[in-house]
């Protein structure tokens, strides 16, 4: 390479950009999707010139927490991620560390320090990976696999946006319509596996929903999200409804202690990223209930956007390897270095044994940061990319097209409730809905 070796790199000038892209009226238990999703674009330069990329939640107190962490940064050498989360620490030491993490609640208590150091960590990968002339998943221990797999991740939906024309995808607001959605969805990228927002109907129309899949896709493993909205007894009901069907049932209800109650009734495993989210909910006794000692959750659903990055998310695959867990991956509205994040990450993850999740095809294809052509999906998977770092690159007009569009939308906060609301004014999200 063009770097010597004993070089240093390190940070000069740390750039983050708030951008906003279209989003369909996907419906959530909590609410539904704003017309645009925003995202936070991280981009750290070293003084020896070489730049890297991080991609992360929009939100605004995210935003003025990576602001924050970021003037924390300057001279701080890109291998050195241990001193990286001890800065971030200090950035936030002492403030209010709720809200803002871009999930409209279907995430709780993950940990503040993590989030904000997860899209740095990634930057600094990137360089790394760009110093020594290797693909991020090299730095990882090596990609396991060259291709990694992800979900087909179906939404109920109405057709459009209240007051605009209808989206291509059109409504999805009962089986057949949901089967015609994974019909496009797969025909179009291949996938093999297939997730069910749920929690937006009563739980009867949902189980017809799966039970529709199941037989327009009769191969495929099938899962159902609602997060977290129903009952411990209405919980049970479905998974035994649904026995012989679910690959895994994910975040049925909230809280640990409701999931192990569900986990003794039901057939199929428990997934969650809302009641595992951070390393202290973890480990087994003294109370509040383990996570691994009371088997609520036989699969994590990991994300490095909040578990602190991409080697964090290393240390939670062998901590869930170690206690006999599954691992899967989660997902939220994401651009495209989240996708190569995500894909050099599962890539180097042995244990990684489910498709994973993406809001990718909810995205406009005419809509990204990073120049077109790096990652593409064929057969539902994406091929890890193996040039050097995450192996895509920033496309500046783009950028600023995005942040225009962040400026003019007037979403700062993802409010999916508040949306639904202003045509269902009556809508409580509180859950147990059923
Ligand atoms: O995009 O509405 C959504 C999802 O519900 C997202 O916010 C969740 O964080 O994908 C997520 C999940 O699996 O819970
Ligand atoms: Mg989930």
């Amino acid at each position: 390479t063009e770097h010597e070796s004993g070089e240093q790199h390190k940070i000069e000038d740390v750039r983050i950009t708030p951008v906003a892209f279209h989003d369909p009226p996907l419906l959530n238990t909590v609410g539904v999707h704003e017309p645009f999703a925003v995202r936070s674009i991280i981009e750290i330069v070293t003084d020896s010139g070489i730049s890297g990329l991080g991609e992360s939640y929009g939100d605004a107190a995210h935003l003025a927490r990576l602001r924050g962490a970021a003037t924390q940064l300057t001279g701080l050498d890109v291998w050195n991620t241990n001193e990286l989360e001890r800065r971030v620490g200090r950035s936030l030491s002492g403030e209010n560390t709720t809200g803002g993490h871009g999930m409209s609640g279907m995430v709780t208590g993950s940990d503040t320090r993590y989030r904000v150091a997860s899209p740095f960590e990634v930057a600094c990968l990137d360089i790394q990976g760009k110093v020594l002339g290797r693909p991020v998943s090299d730095l990882l221990g090596g990609a396991v696999r060259d291709r990694v797999d992800y979900s087909a991740y179906l939404f109920y939906k109405w057709q459009g946006h209240p007051g605009a024309e209808p989206d291509g995808w059109g409504p999805a607001l009962d089986p057949e319509q949901l089967v015609r959605q994974a019909t496009t969805m797969i025909g179009e990228y291949g996938f093999s596996a297939i997730k069910l927002k749920g929690g937006v109907f009563p739980p009867e129309e949902e189980i017809d929903a799966v039970l529709a899949l199941r037989q327009a896709f009769p191969g495929l493993p099938l899962r159902i999200d609602p997060n977290g909205a129903w009952s411990v007894p209405a919980s049970i009901e479905v998974g035994r409804r649904l026995e012989g069907v679910l690959e895994y049932l994910e975040d049925p209800t909230p809280g640990i202690e409701g999931m192990a109650e569900v986990a003794r009734e039901v057939p199929m495993p428990l997934a969650t990223n809302m009641c595992v989210v951070a390393f202290d909910h973890l480990p087994p006794p003294p109370p509040p209930p383990p996570a691994v000692a009371s088997d609520a959750v036989r699969i994590v659903l990991s994300d490095h956007h909040f578990w602190g990055g991409l080697g964090r998310s290393r240390l939670l695959a062998g901590l869930c390897d170690t206690f006999g867990l599954g691992l899967s991956m989660h997902s939220n509205s994401h651009l495209g270095i989240s996708l190569a994040a995500m894909t050099h990450l599962a890539a180097a993850t042995p244990s990684l044994g489910y498709a994973c999740d993406t809001h990718w095809p909810w995205k406009d294809p005419d809509e990204d940061v990073i120049a077109a052509g790096a990652l593409s999906f064929s057969g539902g998977a994406v091929a890890v990319p193996t040039a050097p770092g995450l192996g895509v690159e920033l496309d500046t007009d783009a950028l600023a097209r995005l942040h225009e569009q962040y400026l003019g939308c007037g979403i700062t906060e993802r409010d999916d409730t508040a949306y639904l609301r202003r045509f269902q004014p009556a809508f409580d999200p509180t859950p147990p809905r059923w």
